[in-house]
Order: structure tokens, then sequence, then C-alpha cells
């Protein structure tokens, strides 16, 4: 057995901050103990010093795409790369989208990202499935699939001929959830409505990369929200909306829960940070911000601040889904629409989060309620991840809240040619890393390996009464 002793920092979870020191064996979290008490007996093989530093559970980002096939290409992380950078950036738990291709059993889309992902993860991992081509079998399926730990399903509302589903098709996978306890994931926009825009815009010569954010209107992700939202009350389903980004939208969740709703809200660092001034960026540089639903003017980002603190929103995820600028991203030249959608962030998120915490507009606690806790929480993860108990998954880490660093491509660890936050200064850094016990990161050194991660079954989500 190896006993490792955390000695001397904050420890800061989503319910309370304490001096204490933390006790794991092997891979668990065994005690937390208040400085100078009985820790101080604490014999251990490796003694961390946290000085001057938190203690917080390891990040859970609960929506990644490695490897994801979109527009023809792939994003451009692997299992091996991307989980890589997310530990390097404090994350040490993901739950990635298994795909099920129109005409195939979510069995076989399954087994062919369990394919990909396994022997390669530097941390641990779990899958979300989504439902391409829901049907009488597909909708047999997500029964089995929730008895084995694939406990959400992600439908879209947009993105006809792909992975749109109709509003019936939609209204039967939340009534198969109702009923087996899978949590339906919906991506609202309406993507019938967008493709018009799309056409119509492409043949008045609007081809450049900001016309993506133009013609995805704030409106049809609103209208989208509110169907989806009236959809899952008629199936009697909960429901979670991924990757919120009008303030509209944030509205209508914000209603929903008001009303007494089982309605959840994530949204992603690049809605909070970045806005449609970056995809009108000169020449083609707007294509590294396209990604759907798309960056909203800066006006939102006031009232998705809003909705985190007032728990209308609970989860900040990253919706990770890099496609290098080179030979990606420049698909898309001459044609907004087929710029692959997404942005790189695994790697980000917890920094990010916490210089909104030295600006103002999270506190501690809800900085790891947001990126911990409660995406543990919401699927099925906790209290074996998200927090720092004994009895955990001595899933920790170490984090100086004081030093200073600059976001680059030069500088991460992302398998992709760009950064979204290039040149962005932020307070705080990881320091130490811990996945199960092992020190994955130390300073500036990578001692993970590829296969260390394991992968998650979970359980229901856990704010439901099943
Ligand atoms: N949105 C993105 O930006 N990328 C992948 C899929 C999605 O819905
Ligand atoms: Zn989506
Ligand atoms: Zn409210
Ligand atoms: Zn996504």
């Amino acid at each position: 057995m190896t006993r490792t002793v955390i000695r001397g920092g904050l420890v800061v979870t989503a319910a309370e901050e304490l001096n204490a020191d933390v006790l794991i064996e092997d891979e668990r979290i065994v005690a937390l103990a208040a400085a100078g008490s009985s820790a101080a007996e604490w014999t251990a093989d490796r003694v961390i010093d946290a000085t001057g530093m938190y203690v917080i559970p390891g990040g859970v980002d609960a929506h990644t795409h490695m490897e994801l096939p979109f527009g023809g290409t792939s994003a451009s992380d692997t299992f091996e790369t991307g989980t890589r950078a997310a530990a390097w950036g404090g994350t040490t738990t993901i739950v990635d989208f298994a795909v099920q291709s129109v005409g195939a059993s979510l069995r076989e889309g399954l087994d062919a990202w369990h394919a990909k992902a396994e022997g390669n993860c530097a941390i641990d991992y779990g899958f979300h499935m989504i439902l391409a081509d829901v049907n009488d079998a597909s909708l047999k399926e997500m029964d089995l699939l929730v008895g084995e730990g694939v406990t959400s399903f992600k439908l879209f509302m947009a993105y006809p001929g792909v992975f749109y589903s109709d509003d019936g098709k939609i209204l039967r996978a939340m009534q198969r959830g109702a009923d087996n306890g899978g949590l339906i994931m919906m991506h609202a926009e309406n993507g019938i409505a967008i493709d018009v825009l799309v056409e119509q815009a492409l043949a008045a010569g609007k081809t450049d990369p900001r016309y993506h954010g133009e013609v995805r209107r704030e409106l049809l992700e609103a209208e989208a929200t509110h169907r989806a939202i009236k959809l899952a009350q008629v199936a009697g389903s909960p429901l979670y909306v991924v990757h919120v980004s009008a303030a509209s939208a944030v509205a209508e969740i914000a209603g929903a829960r008001d009303a007494g709703l089982p309605v959840f809200g994530e949204t992603c660092p690049q809605y909070l940070f970045l806005s449609t001034d970056n995809l009108a960026e000169p020449g083609f540089e707007g294509a590294k911000y396209v990604c759907s639903t798309p960056l909203r003017p800066k006006e939102h980002q006031a009232e998705l601040w809003k909705g985190l603190r007032t728990n209308d929103l609970q989860v900040v995820s990253t919706d990770h889904c890099p496609f290098c600028f080179v030979g990606q991203k420049e698909l898309g030249r001459g044609d907004f629409s087929k710029i692959p959608n997404g942005l790189p962030g695994v790697e980000n998120r917890m920094d990010l989060l916490h210089q909104a915490v030295v600006d103002g507009h999270l506190t501690r606690r809800r900085w790891i309620e947001i990126a911990c806790a409660t995406p543990a929480r919401m699927f099925g993860l906790y209290p074996k991840k998200g927090t720092i108990a004994p009895g955990a998954d001595a899933d920790v880490v170490v984090y100086d809240p004081n030093a200073e660093q600059t976001i680059s491509a030069e500088t991460h660890h992302m398998n992709v040619d760009y950064s979204a936050y290039e040149g962005r200064r932020i307070t705080g850094k990881v320091r130490t890393v811990l996945s199960r016990g092992t020190v994955v990161i130390d300073g500036d050194n990578y001692l993970g390996r590829a296969g260390h991660g394991r992968y998650q079954p979970r359980a229901t989500c856990q704010y439901l009464d099943r």
C-alpha cells in the first residue's frame, strides 16, 4: 500500500473550505484532518507540500468529443492526446460522446468508442450516447445502456441529415428516458430553419466565418430550448440543455426551473470568455471560433454568469472538439458552412474558471461546484468523483492561486495548432495532479501514461429521485 499525505493546503469543495491535510491510501482518499490535529501523526510514503495552495477535486468535464468524425474530418485530439491535455489542465474525468451512426445500433457505436478509448486514456472516462437514429430497436437498446452505466443520451434539434431528430423522435426518446432513468441531453437549435438561412446567406455571397454566427440566430436557440422543455414536460422527462450560449435560452431554462420542472443547463468557457467579435476577426481567423451553438455578442456573457450564480445554469463543460486551423478549419474557406464546428478547451477550463473567481464572477466554492461536483452528480459519478472526502477516488489537484500564466498554443498540450484563448493572462495554475492516487502532473513534468485512465460506468442522474 502507498500512503500519500497532502499537507498544509486549503481544501476547497463545493460544500466547504478548510485548512486540512488529506490522507490517501493507494487510489482512495481515506481521511481529512485539520492541520496540526491527528494529521500530524500520519506516516506517509510521499508527502506533497501544499502550503499556500488550494487542494481541490480533479475537474469533471462532462462534454468532450475526442476523435469525433465531423464535416469530413475528425477532431484532432485522440483519447490519448486529449486526456493528457485534460490532466495538464487539472481535469481528471471526462465524459465523452459515443456516436450512433444512422442505420447502426447503439451497441455498434458504443463498442467503437470503447475501442478508441481503451488503453489510451491518461485519466478516467465515461460515455454518453448520441442518438442519431431513433427507432424501435435503438429505443429498446437505451434500457440496456442505462443498465451498463451509459446513463445519458444526446439528441440534436440541429444538423438535419446528420444527427438531427424530429420532434416525434425526440418525444419518443424522452418517454423512454423518463421510464429507464436515462437523462436526455439536448442540442437546442432549430436546424431546419438554420439550414434555410445558411443557403440564403451563401447565395448572397456571405461566405465569411462571421456569417456562421449570424445565421445561427439567437431566436432559433431560444425557440428550440423552449420546444425541448415543452416536449420534456409532455414526456414527463428531465432535460439537460447542452452548450447554452444565448441569454434568451437561459431565460427559457430559468422559467422552466421556476415552474418546478427538472430542467438543467450547461454552458462552456467559450461563451463566457469569447464573443462574435472573435468570429469577425480579419481574414479567415474567425474560423477558429466556429462552433455550435455559436458565440454570441458580448452582452450575453453577463446573463450566463448570472445564470451560473443563481443556479439556473449548473455546469460548465468544454464541448472540447478541436480542429486544426491548417487543413481542417480551412476546409471552410469560401463557405463558412464547411468549417468544422468545434473549439479546443479541455485543458483551459479549470484555469479560465479560476480567473472568473479572481474577477469576482464566482466564489471559490461555486467554481468547484460547476466544474467538479455538479457534473459528477448530474452524470452519476458522485461522490467517487467531484469531491474531496473519505471514500472518494484520490483525484486531487494542488492548485496555485497566485501563479501567473499566459495561455498559448506554444505551450498547451492539446493536439491543435491554435488556442482560442491565445495571449490571455490567467492568475492561477495547476501544480500537482493525482488521478486515483497516482501523480500524473508534477509541476512542469508529465508523469502519467496512456492506459492509466479507467472506464467509469455511471449511475443515473443524482438530482432525480428514482
Ligand atoms: N457543436 C460543436 O461545436 N462541435 C461538435 C458538435 C456540436 O454540436
Ligand atoms: Zn451540440
Ligand atoms: Zn430561477
Ligand atoms: Zn458537443
